[in-house]
C-alpha cells in the first residue's frame, strides 16, 4: 500500500477510537461542573482494553480511571482522550505523570486544554517523556462537547443556549398567554434531556407567573438530574405559591434579584442580589458572572419573550434552539422576541451553523446567532 493509503487508514482508526472516547465522555455531561465531561480508552492490538469517564468534579480524571481499568495492560498502548491530559496537581494528581508511568506507547488527544493549568503543557511532557502524541482528532466533535465548558473556562460566564417553541407564525403563546403545549411530547422529552445535562435552567418573572412551570427534569425511569433553577424577580415580587418555590429538588431554586430588600421563601430557595441594569431589570452580565462563580459552565435561557430579547440584545446567546411546531395561532400572541427589532430585513439578526432536525412532529432549528 502506499505511504498516502496508510495515513489514510490511520486516520480512520484514530477517529473510530475517538468516537468511542467521546461516548464514554458523554456518560458525564451535566454531572462533572464545573470541570470538563471527558473520556477515555485504552486500545491495544486493535482492541479497547479499558475505558474511563471523568464522572464528577473533584473525581479521578477520565485518563486515570481507564489506566486503573487497565492494570498492567496499559504498558505499550494507545490512549485516545477526549481532552489534553492534564499537567497540574489539582483535587488529583498530573494525569500525564500518570501516562508516563503507565508505558503508554500514543496518546491521541481530541480538544486542547484552554485552561492556564494545561494549555498545551501536557502534551509537551508527555513527547518529552517519549510519548507519541497525535494532536487534534475528532478536534471539533470534541471541542463542540465541551463547548460550554470552553465558554466558562477562558470567559469566566456559563454558556448560555436559548430554546424557545414557536408556532409556524413565531408565536410562543396564543393571545390570552396560553403555551401549553406549543411542541408535541417527542420535542418537550428532547427539553428534558437538555435539562439533564446543562447546570441551570433561567425563566423571567413572566414566564413564573403565567405557566408557574416546575422547571425539573422528567425522564423516563427517573434517571434525571435536576439543573439549579434561576427565576429573574428584579423587584422580589413573586407569589410565593409558585411550584418554583416549592417542587421538591436536590437543586436549589435561586431568584435573581435587584431589590434593597429581602423576603424569606422556602427551603432550597435563594435569594441573590445583583446589580441593577441601567435599563432597569437585573444585570444579567453580572448574575452570569456570580453563576459562573457557582460553578454553573451551561446555562439554559427557557423564556419568556423579554428574557430572549435582553439575553439576545445583549450578546449573551451562544446557541439558540427553537422547536418549530406546525401549527398557527393567529392574532395577537406573542413572539419569539419581545424588542422592537430593526426597520430593515437587512438588519435582522441572523444564525449562524445553522442545523435542521425534525424531533417528532415538530422542527427543531438550532444555530449561532452571529455578531455584528
Ligand atoms: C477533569 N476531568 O478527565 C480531565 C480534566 O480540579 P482538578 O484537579 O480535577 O482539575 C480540573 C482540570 O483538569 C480541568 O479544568 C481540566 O483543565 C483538566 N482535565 N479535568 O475534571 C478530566 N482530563
Ligand atoms: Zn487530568
Amino acid at each position: 500500500r502506499s505511504r498516502a493509503r496508510d495515513a489514510l487508514f490511520d486516520r480512520a482508526v484514530a477517529e473510530f477510537f475517538m468516537r468511542r472516547a467521546l461516548r464514554e465522555a458523554e456518560k458525564g455531561l451535566g454531572r462533572t461542573s464545573p470541570n470538563p465531561a471527558v473520556g477515555a480508552l485504552l486500545v491495544k492490538n486493535g482492541r479497547i482494553v479499558a475505558r474511563g469517564h471523568h464522572a464528577r468534579a473533584g473525581g479521578p480524571h477520565a485518563e486515570v480511571v481507564a489506566l486503573r481499568a487497565a492494570g498492567a495492560r496499559a504498558r505499550g498502548a494507545d490512549l485516545y482522550t477526549t481532552l489534553e491530559p492534564c499537567d497540574h496537581q489539582g483535587k488529583t494528581p498530573p494525569c500525564s505523570r500518570a501516562i508516563l508511568e503507565a508505558g503508554v506507547r500514543r496518546v491521541f488527544v481530541g480538544s486542547r486544554d484552554p485552561n492556564p493549568l494545561v494549555n498545551g503543557k501536557g502534551m509537551a511532557r508527555l513527547e518529552r517523556g517519549g510519548v507519541a502524541v497525535v494532536k487534534d482528532v475528532l478536534r471539533g466533535d470534541c471541542d463542540r462537547l465541551n463547548a460550554h465548558w470552553f465558554t466558562w473556562i477562558t470567559e469566566r460566564r456559563p454558556h448560555v443556549t436559548l430554546k424557545a417553541a414557536v408556532t409556524l407564525d413565531g408565536k410562543i403563546a396564543t393571545r390570552t398567554g396560553d403555551a401549553r403545549w406549543v411542541t408535541g411530547e417527542a420535542a418537550r422529552a428532547w427539553v428534558h434531556r437538555l435539562r439533564d445535562r446543562v447546570d441551570a435552567v433561567l425563566i423571567g418573572a413572566g414566564t413564573a407567573r403565567a405557566d408557574d412551570p416546575e422547571l425539573t427534569t422528567r425522564l423516563p425511569g427517573g434517571r434525571g438530574r435536576d439543573a439549579i433553577r434561576v427565576v429573574l424577580d428584579t423587584d422580589l415580587s413573586l407569589p410565593a405559591r409558585l411550584k418554583l418555590f416549592h417542587a421538591r429538588s436536590a437543586a436549589p431554586t435561586i431568584v435573581a434579584h435587584a431589590s434593597e430588600r429581602s423576603r424569606r421563601l422556602g427551603p432550597g430557595v435563594e435569594l441573590l442580589r445583583c446589580r441593577r441594569a441601567r435599563r432597569g431589570g437585573v444585570d444579567l452580565r453580572d448574575l452570569l458572572a456570580k453563576l459562573a462563580a457557582r460553578g454553573v459552565t451551561h446555562l439554559l435561557v427557557e423564556g419568556g419573550a423579554c428574557v430572549h430579547a435582553r439575553f439576545l440584545e445583549e450578546g449573551l446567546v451562544d446557541r439558540i434552539a427553537v422547536f418549530v411546531a406546525p401549527k398557527i395561532a393567529g392574532g395577537d400572541g406573542l413572539s419569539l422576541v419581545a424588542s422592537r427589532g430593526p426597520a430593515r430585513m437587512a438588519d435582522a439578526l441572523r444564525l449562524a451553523d445553522v442545523h435542521v432536525e425534525r424531533v417528532g412532529e415538530d422542527v427543531l432549528v438550532t444555530g449561532v446567532p452571529a455578531a455584528e
